[in-house]
């Protein structure tokens, strides 16, 4: 049986893998090798091959126990980051569990005191407003007592105008600056006046004009004493709203202008003029003449007012208002009749009913233009 001697190489292969080859020796070849130098040189070279395969082992095993070391290591790293990061994620969890522990106190403190100081808030805002209320319906109460005053007062104040003296000129509704309609109160209800503003000081309040005949002024008793006729055309202003006005002052002087059909005038004025109450039929009271038309009105001073539906006055066997178609302070008759018939055109000369002033043109001559006015004696 032939024995053979194996010969090894070491190479690498495509994969990069160390590896081993043997090659059987004849066993000539074997024995020729010791016996000559050829055969010395293949021992000496597989001395190194064998020598550089230890080598080769050794390194391969260093690097596997390194990379073994290192995978250790490597483990034990993670193992140890593992450890660290969960016990951080502990005390993290912890902290944030306290943190949420405080926090939630702290919210339920807070939710407390927002709520201590909400209830507080509501109960100082409760009495503000009621004080508030208090204070406006206190407000209330004053400026409805003020508007009452001031109402009073206006309504007061109102109340002075009620003759043309106090009335500015500025202020009428209608007319010029000289001569206008102004609304006073007479008996607390509103009643338009004429003023004149024209003669002397002005401030004359106008209770009868006759001027065009355009008003009927032969009329009741009643009507006598409401009033009736235009303001700004023919009127009687009343007995009552005249009696009223002439409460407003001490004394009144009185004026009367007239004008006949031939371009004349005359005035009568009378410095002190009255008329009493209604229980006393108005009766007249005047004096104190003065003027260019004669003292006509002496004659009927201390007469009542007569109308044809009511005969008071000083003949027992006529009725004057009936008789000179009128309404005067009759006694038997007149002397002056400036409510009577207005003749037009031309004064009259058979019968003593018209427009007279007995000391200018007659009593049977009927006026053109008469009017009565008014101002207090200041
Ligand atoms: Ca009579």
């Amino acid at each position: 049986m032939q024995s053979l001697e194996k010969s090894a190489y070491v190479y690498m292969n495509e994969n990069d893998d160390v590896m081993f080859q043997c090659k059987p020796v004849p066993p000539e070849t074997q024995s020729s090798s010791s016996r000559n130098p050829q055969k010395t040189t293949s021992t000496r070279n597989d001395q190194d091959i064998s020598k550089k395969k230890d080598k080769f082992k050794v390194v391969i095993s260093m690097a596997v126990a390194f990379v073994f070391i290192v995978t250790l290591a490597l483990f034990g790293v993670q193992v140890y980051w593992a450890s660290v990061n969960n016990n951080h994620n502990i005390e993290f969890k912890e902290k944030i569990e306290s943190a949420m522990r405080i926090s939630e106190k702290n919210h339920l403190d807070m939710i407390q005191d927002i709520r201590g100081q909400l209830l507080n808030m509501t109960r100082t805002s409760e009495r503000y407003q009621s004080a508030l209320m208090r204070n406006i319906s206190e407000l209330a109460e004053v400026d409805d007592r003020q508007s009452r005053e001031i109402a009073i007062l206006h309504t007061e104040q109102e109340r002075k105008k009620v003759e043309c003296s106090k009335i500015d000129r500025y202020a009428f509704k209608s007319g010029n600056e000289s001569r206008g309609v102004f609304e006073i109160y007479v008996s607390r209800q509103k009643v338009d006046v004429y003023c004149d503003h024209s003669i002397g000081a002005g401030g004359w309040t106008v209770f009868q004009r006759r001027m065009d005949g355009s008003v009927d002024f032969f009329r009741n008793h009643s009507e006598y004493v409401n009033g009736f006729g235009s303001i700004t055309g023919e009127f009687w202003i009343g007995l009552n709203p005249l009696f009223n006005i002439l409460q407003t002052a001490e004394t009144f002087k009185l004026r009367i202008d007239l004008e006949d059909w031939d371009g004349g005038k005359r005035f009568a004025e009378y410095s002190q003029f009255t008329v009493g109450s209604p229980s006393n039929d108005y009766t007249l009271s005047v004096s104190g003449y003065s003027g260019t038309a004669g003292d006509s009105l002496a004659y009927h001073n201390g007469m009542r007012f007569s109308t044809k539906d009511h005969d008071v006055d000083g003949h027992s066997s006529v009725n004057c208002a009936d008789h000179t178609k009128g309404a005067w302070w009759y006694r038997a008759c007149f002397h002056a009749n400036l409510n009577g018939m207005y003749r037009k055109g031309r004064p009259h000369l058979t019968r003593e009913d018209g427009i007279s002033w007995r000391h200018w043109r007659g009593t049977l001559y009927s006026l053109k233009f008469a009017e009565m006015k008014i101002r207090p004696n200041t």
